[in-house]
């Protein structure tokens, strides 16, 4: 009787574990990837956004070429540094430096009060590395 029941147990185990793997694949085939898929596309897509212009400096030399941030007044500067080395991001007109390198990125989002043409300046190594516009 008991190696009558630890059959039971296991075929009812083995029928229990076709019928969760029946019900788990299609969703993970089809519904879940289709989620992960919608969720990571929208995380990077918020992060663009709130990161605005993204400025890469390798080597002390913005990737590209010196980069153009055009902000009507009123609205929000916002860009960020990234750098392979050690600095500093010196936002003039508005005055804002804030410390770069490797492990940290310098983010701005800075009411856009002032209108003008500004540097945005590698300040140790004394690069421009984009040109703010501020449009009246
Ligand atoms: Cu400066």
């Amino acid at each position: 009787m008991s190696g009558r029941t630890r059959v039971a147990i296991v075929v009812g185990a083995l029928v229990l574990a076709a019928i969760v793997f029946v019900a788990v694949r299609p969703r993970g085939d089809d519904g879940s990837p289709t989620a992960t898929t919608a969720t990571s596309a929208n995380t990077p897509a918020t992060t663009a956004k709130d990161a605005g212009t993204v400025i890469r400096v390798k080597g002390k030399a913005p990737a590209g070429g010196v980069q153009d941030i055009t902000v009507k007044q009123g609205g929000t500067i916002r860009f960020t540094v990234l750098s392979d080395e050690q600095d500093h991001v010196h936002l003039h007109g508005y005055d804002i430096e804030q410390p770069v390198g490797p492990q940290r990125p310098a983010r701005y989002a800075v009411p856009a009060t002032i209108n003008g043409v500004f540097v945005i300046e590698l300040e140790d190594a004394k690069v421009q590395i984009a040109q703010l516009t501020v449009e009246p």
